[in-house]
């Protein structure tokens, strides 16, 4: 058997009908767009409003994808002129293959191939995905100025790691050029993202230059977003299904579900590409769409993580199928969540959290726990203890947000137990604490003293350390029977 060809712009015209396609000229469409972080969310994502924008309106907006780490996304997609396939999960499945990628570098190899497009007069927006933790901030969401990517970058700030020290090697070149900045706008789920980015890259571009660091406050636009769409990993499976449905051989394809959205704050210093006729939001609202999202989407999400994977499961709609869990999220959603939340104009929030549900809910998806657990220490704070300090100021139960935290402490601990190892920055420090645990609420103490993840006032607050406390003693073992008890009965 021959084995198939590889998807390109030399093998797209052999796409069947029913395989969508880029609906513009590629090669004409300059780069005015820098991505950094180009994994699946990006790919399922920004990427597809771009692709979008360039079908309706044109324009130089094709992306340049950085890596900041890894060169695979790089080896994947360079053999492939950046094109990659798309595929939508539902009661019906789209195929779609993406343009809008015309150039994937990966900074380490290529420093100044990044520094040269950050400052190309051209490229007019940069655009972030590189989750929580690569934004190197503290607990309290400043520029963490002990991170060793900082500290590396600000004793050489030509030859950056972080994605802040590119940016302002960007800007600062930029500067001298006398070109005008680009906007950054952070796509990670974070309270207020483009705000701390903001603040955080303005603290850093001060401590490498004070007129600089004048310069970004007064004239970088950093909108903020909420981005949604759920993104399972890509796995061998879904290769097949490509490679099927297209008779290509995609290295990397990318799926998520039909539902997605991209709300924009209406702030860009150097133009933008037609993101709302793509069907991105622009408004000035958007902290209240973010908080919607990150307290009623992503909590339930982690919620559904660290539960569910203690007592057994592996997928979100697999928990979902679980009445005890099932029914615990309801309650977290609709009792604990929904009443700290202010609507965005316009929004009916129960209806909102029930198309979730819904979605949570999607056969088609094979969305894994396990994906979700990561990088716990990084989430969690923006999603869920938000939540806890409004319930407790309004002086509410916490019983179930609790229960959710308490479900963490046992997920790191059976990793530990387990020798499983963690996927979180935190890691060695996390396993180190779970190693002290003995099971008893002691472990708690320990957790709750890391105050790289708990806030000192929150960690502090008796209400919040005795339910979390209540609610590690009733999740026993961490095992399946008695975490479906503890979900059921509260
Ligand atoms: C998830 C998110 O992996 C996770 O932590 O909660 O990636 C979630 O799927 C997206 O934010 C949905 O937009």
């Amino acid at each position: 058997m021959t084995a198939p060809a590889p998807l390109s712009a030399g093998t797209l015209a052999t796409l069947p009908a029913a395989v969508a396609r880029p609906g513009y000229e590629r090669s004409v469409c300059g780069i005015g767009i820098v991505h950094f972080g180009p994994g699946a969310f990006h790919r399922a994502h920004q990427a597809v409003y771009t692709d979008d924008a360039l079908a309706l309106e044109g324009g130089d907006w094709a992306i340049s994808a950085v890596s900041l780490k890894s060169p695979g996304v790089r080896d994947a997609l360079v053999p492939q002129d950046g094109l990659y396939t798309l595929v939508t999960l539902d009661r019906t499945i789209g195929h779609r293959v993406i343009g809008s990628i015309r150039e994937v570098l990966c900074a380490p190899e290529a420093q100044d191939q990044v520094l040269n497009r950050l400052a190309a007069p051209a490229t007019r927006v940069v655009t972030i995905t590189v989750t929580e933790k690569g934004y190197c901030l503290t607990a309290a969401g400043e520029l963490d100025t002990a991170h060793p990517d900082i500290v590396h970058d600000l004793a050489h700030p030509e030859t950056p790691v972080s994605v802040i020290g590119y940016i302002v090697a960007g800007l600062r070149r930029r500067r001298a050029a006398g070109l005008p900045p680009y906007t950054v706008i952070s796509c990670d789920n974070m309270t207020d993202n483009g705000q701390r980015l903001g603040r955080a890259t303005a603290q850093y571009a001060a401590a490498v230059d004070a007129d600089l660091g004048a310069w970004v406050r007064e004239h970088v636009a950093f909108p903020s977003t909420m981005v949604d769409s759920i993104t399972p990993a890509t796995d061998d499976a879904l290769r097949q299904r490509v490679l099927d449905a297209t008779g290509l051989a995609d290295a990397w394809p990318i799926q998520r579900e039909a539902f997605t959205q991209w709300v924009i704050e209406d702030r860009f210093c150097n133009g933008r590409p037609a993101w709302d006729k793509a069907g991105a939001i622009l408004t000035n609202d958007v902290g209240a769409f973010g908080r919607a999202k990150l307290r009623l989407l992503n909590g339930p999400h982690s919620a559904l993580a660290y539960l569910g994977s203690l007592a057994g499961m592996e997928t979100v709609a697999e928990a979902m199928n679980t009445p005890q869990l099932a029914g615990f999220l309801e309650r977290l959603m609709l009792q604990d969540v929904l009443p700290t939340v202010t609507p965005p104009a316009g929004y009916d929030l129960a209806r909102y959290a029930g198309q979730i549900l819904d979605r949570f809910r999607n056969p088609a998806i094979r969305h894994l726990l396990a994906q979700i657990a990561w990088d716990g220490s990084q989430k969690l704070p923006y999603r869920l203890f938000g939540v806890i300090e409004d319930r407790l100021a309004q002086g509410h139960d916490i019983s179930r947000p609790a229960l959710v935290v308490a479900g963490w402490m046992h997920f790191v601990r059976r990793r530990a137990a387990e020798g499983a190892g963690l996927t979180d920055p935190l890691a060695s420090t996390l396993l180190d604490r779970a190693d002290q645990c003995d099971g008893g609420t002691g472990d708690v103490d320990r957790f709750l003293a890391l105050e790289a993840v708990f806030a000192p006032t929150l960690a502090a607050a008796p209400r919040f350390r005795d339910a979390v406390k209540e609610a590690y003693a009733r999740l026993r073992d961490g095992r399946r029977e008695a975490v479906l008890a503890a979900v059921a009965a509260i």
